[in-house]
């Protein structure tokens, strides 16, 4: 049995893997800390929940008492930390927050981890910490690291921590880079799902600036089945970026949802930009497709018609969201831009 600690696994992605993996494989113990923030619901992990290989506990990666305990209790011998705060617009309105969870709270992660031996701390990062690229290239695991935003660096910072505690203590540590997911339980502050929800609602679609930075886009069952390779296969001390080969811009996302869910594109609007928007990302993910023979299985057009039509089935989950504290996320976000 090997004991996990999966931290942030009520989130979006955390929620995916942990699902996509107890379904898979019964030699996996995991522990999920999460601190059940405004992105974390357990109503995600309906489907684990009695799983006697599964535990729940409700707790901040900050709180290295707590950390420490848990690490006691459960023999954690392997971290996967997805737990961060993730939102790029969110950390332009307030940084501190940020810096909080991604930074300290993964140096924490690791000051355990480093304490109770280990054998693999795998760190759940980003292609943005690789700054913005021109009309062409691609960020390879070679790209300086080179963050823009508050989120980007908050990630990028953790990232130097993990890669410290590999080379100063030997602490086993890989690290994950990954693209833009969309998929099923998305919280609808990202482009897909908000786009998606206001399309249903008849609300605007804001779109920032001209539309046309690109994003590469990966399935979040892509991205996790990576992450899975990485956790189990990968090189200590490596870098392996993940993505599907998928860039397109944003307007052109926002036309497809519409196309799906037959609405007018009288609806898009073209609002104020994000403050220091990055053009572009892209992703060359050759070093795990040859290393790990991973490769992306899910390709966009159908991908996306599957995870329109998971919020169309499954309105009771975010109707509660949409409503109450978000709104207020929401009026404020956006009240300015348009
Ligand atoms: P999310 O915002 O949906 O979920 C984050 C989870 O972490 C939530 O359940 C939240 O409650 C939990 N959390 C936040 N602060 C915590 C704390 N202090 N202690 C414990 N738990 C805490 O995020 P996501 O989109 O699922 O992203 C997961 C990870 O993947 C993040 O590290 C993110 O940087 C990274 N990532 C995301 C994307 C993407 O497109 N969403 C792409 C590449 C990498
Ligand atoms: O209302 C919007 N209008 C709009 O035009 C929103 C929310 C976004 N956008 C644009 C901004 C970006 O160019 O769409 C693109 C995607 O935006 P987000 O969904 O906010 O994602 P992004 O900023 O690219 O960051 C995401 O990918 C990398 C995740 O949020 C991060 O957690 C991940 O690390």
């Amino acid at each position: 049995m090997k004991n996990i600690l999966v931290t942030g696994g009520a989130g979006f992605i955390g929620s995916n893997f942990i699902n996509y993996i107890l379904n898979k494989r019964d030699d996996y113990f995991i522990v999920n800390l999460d601190k059940l923030t405004y992105a974390g619901n357990l109503e995600n992990l309906k489907e684990v929940e009695s799983k006697k290989n599964y535990t729940f506990i409700k707790g901040d990666i900050v709180n290295s008492e707590l950390v420490n305990y848990i690490f006691e209790k459960y023999k954690i011998k392997y971290v996967i930390n997805f737990a961060a705060e993730s939102h790029v617009d969110r950390s332009i309105l307030g940084s501190e927050i940020f810096f909080r969870t991604n930074v300290i709270g993964t140096n924490v992660l690791l000051e355990a981890a480093k304490r109770f031996n280990v054998e693999r701390f795998l760190q759940i990062s980003t292609d943005e910490v690789y700054g913005s690229l021109g009309p062409t290239g691609l960020f390879t695991e070679k790209t300086p690291v080179a963050p823009n935003s508050p989120y980007s660096a908050s990630k990028a910072s953790a990232d130097m921590m993990v890669q410290s505690f590999n080379h100063t203590y030997g602490l086993p540590t890989l690290i994950t880079r990954c693209s833009n997911n969309y998929g099923p339980l998305q919280f609808p502050e990202k482009l897909i799902p908000l786009m998606i929800l206001n399309a249903l609602k008849d609300k605007k679609l804001p779109v920032y600036g001209d539309g046309m930075n690109v994003r590469d886009w990966i399935y979040v069952i892509d991205h996790n089945k990576a992450v899975e390779l990485v956790f189990e296969n990968g090189k200590i001390g490596e870098v392996y970026n993940i993505g599907a080969g998928n860039e397109m811009p944003n307007i052109e996302i926002v036309k497809i949802i519409l196309k799906n869910l037959n609405k007018s594109e009288e609806l898009i609007q073209f609002v104020k930009d994000r403050p220091g928007h990055d053009k572009r990302y892209a992703i060359d993910s050759s070093k795990i497709q040859n290393d790990l023979k991973w490769k992306p299985e899910f390709n966009f057009e159908s991908a996306i018609v599957n995870t329109i039509e998971w919020y169309l089935k499954n309105k009771k989950w975010w109707e509660r969201i949409v409503s109450g504290e978000y709104q207020n996320y929401y009026n404020k976000q956006y009240s300015d831009r348009i």
